[in-house]
């Protein structure tokens, strides 16, 4: 393939990832290929690991741990701020590469590399803010405290739509934690995990003294990611993709007692209400179902508005549609990119198949262009109910519109899905607003505002079958730690808990 591995996408794919930091060698002339969506050509031969390099990797990512825990977690947090001044560095070239190998509008792809500079940020503070808590007892002359230590080995396993975030999500909080981190990332996006893990590296050598092998990449198949959640070198495994995935893998770390966290399906409704500002509604809907071509786990796939403004909003919407522009983001100003691939291709237009087979009314959905490059126009769908396709996700830009009275019988078919990850309602009127918030079964609620694009600052996950892991903001580090209560008794008695006696 030597040779032939390079195209011309306005700047030459070589070029980029030599200023990216990555080594030749490494993506040049190995066995998986590297294929960008937005023209379907093939980028480069990636090198993938075999059983030997898993097991060594493991057994260095052991060894990393057990040095980086006794590193002061302020002195951990520093690796982090020097790896945000490097991504910053690297933002463009980074957020190009994102929207070449994963097909991201540019706004898109840039706006991945600043959650990787945000969650960085965060976990630098957090570096001094681990903090455990003292605890009232009922013994005299004792204390009681609670601790947080290291965990050991995270083993991070990621998908192609978030390629670098996710993994800096969960490697921030995991370094500062003095965990140390192995990652397999989506076999579709193995260029910018090179990268990314590029940029990492350049931190670590600015920091100095961190041990060896402390952040590795795992470039593979199945078997990579296989043996993150079946060797007990690994002590958390957190993982993002299909539900289908979960139910895989979440078991088998059970059999071991590992931990997981897992961020797997979404199925994300909108409620449009009669008092909402319907252009508010309007933006943030277009933004949930057609950014990142519908390729979101937050993406909005279900939409409930209310009689009074149904015909209203979905005339709005129709113009929406018909107005956005989908298309190579390179060569364009565009707002939708491909989809990732055929197989993406394919399992939307059976969704919207299934679909009309249950009386759904199919508006746009139609491929545009040719080739091996898979673009569509997003697809909206009015349904007669919450029923087929739209109770699964499709990781594509469907959107299903449906019509609701009631706000209690909305809300509860709003919950009627096996995913919980993310969910909104758009009204003015606040008693509605609180009730949605108690009601929604998701781990992400918001008011007047979409299902996607959250913040790094809140805890990211959601309950269900969107597998009940948080990552990113507030206390979701924990997961990242392992807690101890110790009691130490400085009397010269020893008093037992609850009253009991025992004389020896
Ligand atoms: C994902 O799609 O896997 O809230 C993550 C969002 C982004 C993260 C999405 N911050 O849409």
């Amino acid at each position: 393939m030597k040779g032939q591995t390079m195209v011309q996408l306005g700047q030459d794919i070589g070029s980029l990832l030599d200023r990216l930091g990555v080594e030749r060698a490494l993506w040049c002339d190995g066995s998986m290929p590297s294929v960008t969506p937005l023209t379907g050509e093939q980028l480069a031969m990636v090198r993938v690991v075999d059983a030997a390099a898993i097991d060594e990797t493991l057994g260095q990512a052991s060894a990393a741990f057990r040095a980086w825990r006794n590193v002061p977690a302020p002195r951990r947090g520093e690796l982090v701020r020097l790896w945000g001044e490097e991504l910053r560095a690297a933002k463009d070239d980074l957020a190009r590469l994102v929207t070449i190998e994963a097909g991201k509008i540019p706004s898109e792809g840039a706006g991945e590399v600043q959650e990787m500079i945000d969650i960085c940020d965060f976990a630098v503070g957090l570096s001094r803010q681990l903090y455990g808590l003292t605890i009232a007892t009922e013994r005299p002359g004792h204390r009681m405290m609670e601790v947080w230590h290291p965990l050991g080995v995270v083993g991070v396993i990621s998908a192609f739509n978030f390629p670098v975030a996710v993994w800096a999500w969960n490697a921030a909080l995991a370094l500062v934690c003095g965990n140390s981190v192995v990652w397999k990332p989506s076999e579709k996006t193995p260029l910018t995990a090179l990268a990314t893990q590029a940029i990492f590296e350049r931190a670590v050598a600015r920091f100095g003294d961190a041990p060896e092998g402390l952040a590795q990449l795992l470039i593979g198949g199945r078997e990579a990611g296989e043996a993150l959640v079946d060797d007990k070198r690994v002590a958390l495994v957190s993982a993002t993709g299909s539900t289908r995935m979960g139910r895989a893998v979440a078991p088998r770390l059970a059999q071991r007692f590992a931990r997981a966290i897992l961020e797997l399906g979404g199925n994300n409704g909108v409620i449009v209400a009669p008092s909402a500002d319907l252009d508010l509604a309007l933006r943030g809907v277009a933004f949930g179902a057609m950014g990142t071509a519908g390729q979101r786990c937050t993406t909005t796939r279900r939409l409930f508005l209310h009689d009074s403004i149904y015909d209203g909003f979905v005339a709005k919407l129709k113009a929406a549609y018909a107005s956005v522009g989908v298309g190579n983001p390179l060569e364009g100003e565009v707002l939708v990119g491909p989809l990732i691939d055929r197989a993406a291709y394919e399992m939307m237009q059976d969704a919207l198949a299934a679909a009309k087979a249950v009386g759904g009314v199919v508006h746009g959905g139609e491929r545009v262009g040719e080739g091996e490059s898979f673009y569509v126009k997003p697809a909206l769908v009015e349904m007669p109910g919450q029923v087929g396709p739209v109770l699964e996700e499709t990781f594509a830009p469907i959107l299903y519109v449906m019509r609701y009275d009631d706000l209690d019988a909305v809300i509860a078919l709003h919950n009627d899905v096996a995913a919980g990850l993310s969910s909104a309602i758009f009204t003015t009127d606040m008693r509605e607003a609180e009730r949605f918030l108690v009601a929604s079964d998701c781990g992400i609620a918001n008011v007047n505002l979409g299902t996607s694009g959250a913040e790094i600052g809140g805890a990211f996950g959601g309950e269900k079958e969107t597998g009940g892991g948080r990552e990113s903001g507030s206390d979701s580090w924990k997961a990242y730690m392992r807690r101890a209560t110790n009691t130490v008794n400085y009397s010269d008695t020893l008093p037992l808990a609850q009253g009991v006696s025992f004389e020896i």
